[in-house]
């Protein structure tokens, strides 16, 4: 795992990972047994216990800074995070400030179209109570779903919103 041996606690010493889906699906670890069979002829571990059968990752965004329930000081300041649509890759990212319009964030150079994408958008804090939402738009031009969802049975959903107080 990046040039060096694969740990124990991800997996050591042989590890399967398919791009794009779901670690419950496809990321098994200390992988002792290979048996070749077809997707209808086998239910994997997770699928009787309620998880869908096919669950390709969601695209996805997150507010990583300023933390949520934070108070911060007023001036600018970075509202930054990851997003990520695996095997189709990030296009856009978009930040609204307070329900106001969308505003394009920069993204940092895509390592690939698997990776995690950082991303940053330059904000002037006011003082007040605020609140910050993102969301991602993916290499296929699909916006990332506002409508959340719980993690159970697909991948959870919805826009990531973070709450802050901005001193005076
Ligand atoms: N054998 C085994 N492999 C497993 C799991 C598990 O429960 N057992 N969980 C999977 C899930 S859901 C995830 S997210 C990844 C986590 O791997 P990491 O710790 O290397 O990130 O392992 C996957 N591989
Ligand atoms: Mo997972």
């Amino acid at each position: 795992m990046n040039g060096a041996p694969l740990p124990f606690e991800h997996g050591f010493p042989a590890r399967l990972v398919v791009p794009g889906l779901y670690g419950y699906v496809s990321a098994t670890k200390w992988l002792a047994e290979i048996e070749l069979t077809t997707l209808e002829a086998l239910d994997g571990y997770w699928i009787p216990r309620g998880w869908a059968k096919e669950a390709p990752i969601k695209t996805a965004s997150r507010i990583d800074v300023p933390r949520p329930g934070s108070d911060i000081a007023p001036g600018p300041t970075p509202i930054a995070g990851v997003a990520w649509a695996p095997t189709r890759g990030i296009d856009r990212v978009e930040v609204s400030v307070d329900g106001g319009p969308w505003q394009t964030a920069r993204l940092a150079a895509a390592i690939g179209p698997d990776s995690w994408r950082q991303w940053v958008l330059d904000w002037d804090a006011t003082p007040g109570e605020h609140s910050l939402r993102v969301r991602a738009t993916d290499g296929t031009g699909a916006t990332q779903t506002e409508q959340r969802a719980d993690p159970v049975p697909d991948g959870a959903s919805g826009w990531h919103t973070v709450t802050l107080r901005v001193t005076s």
